[in-house]
């Protein structure tokens, strides 16, 4: 179906029919909806086993919103978590957010130095973590000084505040007239490095989440079974929720649901396992490694899936083999859903059709967006049997733009609106969209962003090196893994492993060189200084 409210050629409609989109500020959107839940579970904690209900989960947001506003954190304040997955995150995301603060999400592995970045970069004035993390955010606390407040869960040191004491708090400082205009103001920041880069913040709006939210609930597209009083789907909170698939479809859709979420920490596989079974999951949503681990893995037995439901798959390719495998050890009687988006698309665009997965796609366009394809060389829109270009979207998802860089806005989102993914799609008969290919830089470990130019910058530091490039290869657990190509100063006898060491100390683990580090004597380059990796991967790929 081609638009007809899109005036130019080749643009492509969602087959759904709209959702409406209510005026409201993101928070409000979810504690409105939790209202219809209260009794039922909300929130449990995987590992101590703590749970809180819908209405608890408000309360305690509201509780924390109130504290923050005490501590002179008001609309317009950057408030950093920086906290694996538990009920905290969720508490401090919604209490941040529900008084006009944005919050910028922060990957809890990150080095010291990694972290001080986002928080300086995003001009953080607050930063929520725990114990265990203290030690990490005390050290960028040195190189950034703009932080006022440090929480801490887990009980603080005697002069830092406790996140135990705050959720204590008699909500009565909670801003009531606080004006939140969900169209303009930013709700969320997380980082992404988008087509080209370092990683920068994404400003998404009040409007774009809720949009997001209402978009995925239609329900021609939506695997989820309604809450009733005698169902509730459990989902397990295993992927992060400081990238933009934890947080919005998974932490935030069950919140506005009245489903129950597990969280846990970090993906262990026996933990992981355990938990299926103990806090039966219904619904699972996961990343490839995830599916390969479950396919591939002696000790995953079929009786694993035996009470979900259903299974959604997105942030990196899943690859067709690996579906078919999975579904000769699982069953085809389950659901299972792939999906694709960005951060900058909060994140969802597209969803492989309920019952009706055509294995190797990512799927059709959700309601109230648009896409068009491409070609690469002429930046024309093509037909659907035209073949492959970059993929562009349209719709209330896209993100107002990168935070404090409009340089990069303009180059990610062009003035008809058009937000250019960077990634290369082809699209079948029926609309379907594979992708086949990603035009920009971006590498994906685990589905988790590696942007080749931090790499780059910081291997550069090291005085053996006269010249680098990074590219992604592909690994069958990882998904890809990061390979440097390392031009060495003349007469240097450093070592590959002197050098995979080096970024190692630096660097979060999933940005680790483990596709290895190779000397070479020049990086191909474009007339205009551009590295070109797309010859560096087909060499490292013949
Ligand atoms: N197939 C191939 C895919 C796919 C993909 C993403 O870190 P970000 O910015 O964002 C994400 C978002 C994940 C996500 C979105 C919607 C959804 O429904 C879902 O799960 C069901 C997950 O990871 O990375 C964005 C980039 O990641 C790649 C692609 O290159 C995209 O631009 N990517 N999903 N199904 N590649």
């Amino acid at each position: 179906k081609y638009s007809t409210t899109v005036r130019e050629e080749n643009v492509l409609v969602s087959p759904f029919t709209d959702v409406e989109i209510p005026d409201l500020p993101f928070t409000k959107y979810i504690f409105d909806s939790q209202e219809k839940y209260g009794g039922h579970t909300a929130l449990v904690d995987g590992i101590t086993g703590v749970s809180y209900t819908h209405d608890e989960v408000r309360s305690l947001c509201m509780k924390l919103g109130s504290a923050l506003t005490r501590l002179d954190i008001t609309q317009g304040d950057i408030v950093a978590i920086v906290l694996p997955n538990c009920p905290e995150f969720a508490f401090t995301f919604l209490g941040g957010v529900s008084i006009g603060a944005c919050v910028t999400t922060i990957n809890c592995t990150y080095t010291a130095e990694e972290i001080a970045h986002q928080l300086a970069n995003s001009g953080a004035s607050a930063v929520v973590t725990n114990k265990v993390l203290l030690p990490k955010i005390k050290d960028a606390c040195k190189t950034y000084k703009g932080i006022r407040h440090i929480i801490v869960s887990g009980h603080a040191e005697e002069n830092l505040l406790s996140m135990e004491d705050l959720l204590k708090d008699d909500s009565k400082a909670f801003p009531q007239n606080v004006q939140i205009n969900p169209a303009k103001d930013v709700a969320v920041l997380p980082y992404s490095s988008g087509t080209t880069g370092l990683p920068k913040g994404v400003m998404l709006t009040h409007r774009n989440l809720v949009a997001n939210l209402q978009q995925v609930q239609h329900p021609d597209i939506s695997c989820v079974i309604p809450t009733s009083d005698t169902y509730q789907e459990v989902y397990l909170g295993i992927l992060p929720f400081f990238h933009i698939y934890g947080m919005i479809p998974c932490l935030a859709y069950s919140l506005c649901s009245g489903g129950s979420i597990v969280t846990l920490p970090t993906f262990d596989p026996k933990v992981f396992i355990s938990s299926m079974k103990k806090y039966k999951v219904t619904f699972l949503h996961t990343v490839p490694p995830i599916i390969n681990f479950m396919t591939h893995n002696e000790h995953v037995q079929r009786d694993l899936l035996s009470i979900t439901h259903h299974v959604a798959c997105g942030a990196a390719p899943v690859g067709s083999t690996l579906i078919f495998e999975f579904f000769k050890k699982f069953g085809d009687d389950i659901s299972f859903q792939e999906g694709y988006g960005m951060t900058e698309s909060s994140p969802v665009t597209h969803l492989t059709p309920k019952d009706n997965l055509v294995v190797g796609s990512t799927g059709m366009l959700i309601p109230n967006t648009y896409a068009k394809i491409v070609d690469i060389n002429t930046g024309q829109s093509m037909g659907p049997d035209e073949g492959k270009g970059e993929l562009c979207i349209r719709g209330p998802q896209v993100m107002k733009g990168y935070y404090r860089n409009e340089d990069a806005t303009k180059n990610t989102i062009d003035k008809d609106g058009w937000l250019h993914t960077g990634d290369i799609a082809r699209m079948d008969e029926n609309e379907n969209i594979f992708i086949v290919d990603r035009l920009k830089e971006l590498i994906k470990v685990k589905g988790l962003q590696v942007a080749p130019a931090e790499l780059e910058d910081l291997i550069r530091k090291h005085p053996d090196v006269a010249d680098v490039a990074v590219i992604g290869l592909p690994d069958v657990r990882a998904g890809e893994v990061p390979r440097a190509y390392v031009v060495p100063v003349p007469g240097s006898s450093i070592t590959d492993q002197a050098i995979a060491e080096f970024v190692e100390r630096e660097v979060a683990p999933h940005k680790k060189l483990t596709g290895g580090v190779h000397f070479t004597d020049c990086i191909p380059k474009s007339a205009t200084g551009k590295i070109l990796r797309r010859e560096l991967k087909a060499a490292a790929l013949a």
